[in-house]
């Protein structure tokens, strides 16, 4: 390290920056040409271990030479300059980039996949599909198609043509940030407040306790208690008249503090909503790979695929999987411009092929055994640290106090690594799949060095 973070040069260009707009989420000013591997480089000249992964959605570490080699192939060039609107006149090249790409990696059954623009649009419209497909059903039992009435109704946002249809989500759920998703996201009010939402149900979501392998049966009673809660949340919503369509869930909640629920909830969330003619939406857009599966919900022993998988971050590109059969009853339902980016595909494809090449699962489970078994050896040491907890790398600690937790993140950057917080308390690590057991190592003892200069 030459500097503290953010250095002189950083800070220089926050002035600037903060003429234009808003800098107060800006750590520092990277060069991203010097940045290699899982070292960012900012324009200090300081070098710094990354372990927050630009919000948990760097792949393969900073210029990987795959991914570099994709982008400079002249023969792809045209894909670079050319943005389409793929839903128009995609590239001859789309079918093929498909399926190297995100079909090579799909969930177990789900043979569908739509590309969008981020998380949140990946999200926000599987909700959409969650309707269509709720009033195509509706319809078609009833043997009517759509009328007037409707039609007229839904111009003015009223019923029945805008429907009393609602989405389940949970306590401490990150969805994203539009406005429909908005309604399911339900971390810090700082992300809501002051906009309009739609009346949809939440459920708690469980909070367990750390280890969970020692905890099972505490824990499975909380699990009990949540889904108790989810099943009359399901059946008083049907009674209102404002039916569930769609439960939503992490399988990690990753913005709300790494908060971890066991196979056995997820599995009953499924038949619960099953049951009840719900479909279940599995949101993985911080969850591929990172957790040493390819989609954490593998781990879960689910009697079937989720109805829809949302993706994004660490594959590159956005968008859902989905079951056949949920593809809305008319075109133009589910569209826009870009509909997502070829190029990126590109990406994703050089990202996938190297992550099955060079087994980086494998190498995320072992990283991630070494980070875990760290982060608890520290926090028995130092008792402001409690509840470490992960699956592959997607680890995290919670400190005593936000206090803590923001003086822990800037001693980390100062002394070279970067990570970043969340919930009220947490540290979070959520590193590249190309992180070895070495870097964790490294990590740890950073971390070590600034614990034990914050416990004096
Ligand atoms: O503050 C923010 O807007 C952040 S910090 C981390 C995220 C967003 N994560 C995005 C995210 C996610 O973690 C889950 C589980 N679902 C959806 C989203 C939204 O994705 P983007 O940000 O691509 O729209």
């Amino acid at each position: 390290m030459k500097t503290t973070v953010p250095g002189p040069k950083s800070l220089e260009l926050l002035g600037a920056m903060d003429k234009i707009q808003e800098t107060r989420t800006v750590h520092m000013f990277v060069d991203y040409q010097k940045s290699q591997g899982n070292y960012v480089v900012d324009v200090d000249g300081n070098q710094l271990l990354d372990v927050c992964g630009q919000i948990a959605s760097n792949t393969l570490g900073y210029n990987y030479p795959d991914v570099v080699g994709a982008l400079k192939d002249p023969e792809n060039l045209h894909l670079l300059v050319n943005r389409p609107a793929l839903g128009l006149a995609p590239p001859a090249e789309f079918v093929s980039l498909l399926k190297t790409s995100l079909l090579s990696v799909s969930p177990r059954g789900l043979n569908q996949v739509m590309t969008m623009m981020c998380g949140s649009c990946a999200n926000e419209n599987s909700i959409k599909v969650a309707f269509f497909h709720y009033k195509r059903l509706q319809r078609e039992q009833a043997g009517i198609d759509v009328t007037d009435v409707e039609a007229e109704s839904t111009m003015k946002n009223q019923v029945p043509g805008s429907p009393r249809l609602s989405v389940l989500s949970f306590t401490g759920a990150f969805h994203g940030r539009t406005l429909g998703c908005l309604s399911l996201t339900r971390s810090k009010p700082v992300h809501k407040l002051d906009v309009p939402a739609f009346d949809w149900p939440v459920a708690p979501f469980p909070q367990l306790r750390y280890p969970l392998e020692e905890n099972e049966r505490e824990n499975r009673q909380e699990e009990d208690r949540c889904l108790e809660q989810v099943t009359d949340i399901m059946k008083v919503w049907s009674d209102r008249n404002c039916p569930v369509v769609c439960i939503c869930v992490e399988p990690i909640q990753a913005e709300g503090g790494d908060r971890h629920a066991s196979p056995y909830f997820f599995q009953q969330l499924q038949r619960i909503a099953k049951q009840s003619g719900a479909l279940f939406m599995v949101d993985e857009v911080q969850t591929f790979g990172v957790t040493g599966h390819m989609w954490a919900h593998e781990a879960f022993g689910l009697d079937e695929s989720p109805d829809i998988v949302t993706f994004a971050k660490k594959l590159q590109v956005t968008g859902a999987y989905m079951k056949d059969g949920l593809r809305p009853d008319k075109p133009y339902r589910i569209f826009n411009t870009w509909l997502g980016d070829p190029s990126k595909l590109l990406v994703a494809s050089a990202v996938v092929k190297v992550i099955q090449r060079d087994n980086l699962l494998q190498m995320t489970r072992k990283a991630g055994e070494v980070l875990l078994a760290g982060l608890k050896e520290l926090q028995a040491k130092y008792p402001f640290l409690s509840a470490a907890r992960g699956a592959g790398t997607f680890c995290a600690v919670d400190c005593d106090s936000t206090l803590r937790q923001a003086s822990l993140l800037q001693a980390l950057l100062n002394k070279g690594a970067y990570t970043i917080g969340c919930g009220e308390k947490t540290i979070r690590l959520r590193p590249s799949l190309t992180f070895q057991p070495h870097h964790a190592n490294i990590f740890l003892n950073i971390f070590e060095s600034v614990l034990s200069e914050q416990s004096h």
